[in-house]
């Protein structure tokens, strides 16, 4: 049978194609998974349906969630727990910060901006396992997406570094919690992809052509290659790991 036959997964951030939560997508979809997905806007459903349709993957379920919101998130896992009843894992593939605190320094960081990256790319990891676990009773994993920004500065990353930090000390956290639920919360630390978000962070052509230069295989990662990290950290075959930050970036970061 395939890796994740009859397995019911929730996808949390496509935009668009672009998105590592569509490369993460196809992987989960080609291991036979049952696939739910969450969006923030209407503009994203509209453009899921399109590419769902383009790829012929019929979704079990697409239902709208703004990770802001406690109230939008309950009602999320609500209707998930109503329409699928048992999930097996979840994948969190959603951040924000404002874009003019994605250049210049770190310490001109306003308390609002501080604060709504934390909120959306930190915090809401917290929120959404407290939602999944209820509906995760025969366990899984739940993967969410870092960056190395997180471990060193890396130029204009600056909120967003601070974010992913508190994201991945948050994935040991939960990993502790859950684990009792034989759930498992993991990280993939992609290294720099074309994406929507990637756009916001200013210099980001640079950091592609870096890796491309320095890293142990001279080449970028694509949204393929962390579908396919993923969906490891999603099935079975990772049930040894958690709470772990998996890098998905061609070995970039074992380079001093
Ligand atoms: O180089 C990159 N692109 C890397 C991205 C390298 C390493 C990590 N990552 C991370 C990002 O930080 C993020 O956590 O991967 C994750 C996905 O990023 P992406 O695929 O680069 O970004 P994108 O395609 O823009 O998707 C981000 C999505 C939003 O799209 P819409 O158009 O609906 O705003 O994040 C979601 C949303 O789907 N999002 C939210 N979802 C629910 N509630 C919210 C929110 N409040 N805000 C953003």
């Amino acid at each position: 049978p395939e890796l994740l036959q009859g397995k019911n997964i929730v996808v949390m951030g496509v935009a668009n194609e672009r998105s590592i939560a569509w490369g993460i997508t196809k992987s989960l979809h080609n291991a036979g998974a049952n696939l739910i997905f969450t969006n923030r806007q209407e503009r994203s459903y509209q453009k899921l349906v399109k590419l769902l349709e383009k790829n012929e993957i019929e979704p079990k379920l697409i239902v709208s969630c703004d990770v802001a919101s406690d109230e939008s998130i309950s009602e999320a896992f609500g209707e998930i727990k109503e329409k699928v009843g048992v999930i097996h894992g979840l994948v969190h593939s959603v951040a924000f910060a404002n874009r003019d605190e994605l250049k210049g320094e770190y310490a001109d960081t306003s308390r609002e901006g501080f604060l709504l990256a934390q909120e959306i790319s930190a915090y809401s990891l917290v929120a959404v396992t407290k939602a999944a676990k209820e509906v995760m009773t025969e366990g899984g994993g739940i993967v969410t997406q870092t960056y190395l920004g997180a471990e060193r500065v890396i130029k204009n990353y600056n909120v967003m570094g601070v974010a992913k930090a508190s994201l991945e000390a948050s994935v040991r956290y939960l990993a502790e919690d859950v684990g009792k639920y034989g759930i498992r919360v993991n990280a993939v630390s992609a290294g720099p992809i074309r994406t929507l978000s990637a756009k916001g962070v200013s210099g980001f052509n640079e950091k592609a052509g870096v890796i491309e230069e320095k890293a142990p295989l001279r080449r970028n990662v694509d949204q393929d290659q962390v579908g396919d990290a993923t969906l490891f950290l999603v099935s079975e075959l990772s049930r040894g790991i958690t709470g772990e930050v998996l890098h998905v970036d061609s070995g970039y970061h074992i380079i001093g």
